[in-house]
């Protein structure tokens, strides 16, 4: 049994809803369990054009192995209409895997941890709102990276059971 963290990302159609929908997929696994879910986050997109993005991360454990969990994510992908026409197209659905303990690989079909943790916001936000402590031994303290993202415009979106909705920035 392993953790990992996913997050999810869409900003076409009923973003909000494909992402509960889809988190409701992969809990329907054997091999996957949901351990924590953050909110959903509006952020600006990022190397990419589109309308805003809906985002949100979960930590799960997990038996299946990360090509295993590669492939689980990328059929739940295929089932909500995903489409690849050209790098960073906006998508109904995108599901990554973040991070998975103890592997560490760069390859064309699967790096891990993900390489662009650091640099976004809609990745760093809420993944710390679920860990705020998340140490990543390469790397340090994640929330150390938090000032340089500063600048990308995100919120955290109210949801029904929590009391969040504040910006953040
Ligand atoms: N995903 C990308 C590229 N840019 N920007 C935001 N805000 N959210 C995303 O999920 C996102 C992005 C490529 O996967
Ligand atoms: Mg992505
Ligand atoms: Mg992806």
């Amino acid at each position: 049994m392993a953790f990992s963290f996913i997050g999810f990302g869409g900003n076409l159609g009923d973003a909000r809803q494909i992402i509960t929908d889809a988190i409701v997929c992969l809990a329907q696994r054997t091999e996957v369990q949901i351990i924590n879910k953050s909110c959903f986050y509006q952020s600006a997109p990022i190397d990419a054009i589109g309308g805003d993005y809906i985002n949100s991360v979960i930590r799960i454990e997990t038996d299946l192995d990360p090509y295993g969990l590669l492939y689980v994510c990328q059929s739940i992908e295929h089932q909500f209409g995903r489409e690849r026409p050209y790098t960073n197209a906006p998508r109904t659905l995108d599901i990554d895997i973040l991070f998975y303990e103890g592997f560490e690989q760069n390859q064309t079909d699967l790096t891990l941890p993900h390489p662009r943790i650091t640099e976004r916001s809609f990745v760093l936000l809420p993944l710390l709102e679920i860990e705020p402590n998340f140490f990543w031994p390469e790397v340090g303290q994640l929330k150390d990276f938090l000032p340089k993202v500063a600048h990308q415009r995100i919120s955290r979106l109210t949801c029904k059971n929590c009391d969040c909705g504040q910006q953040i920035h």
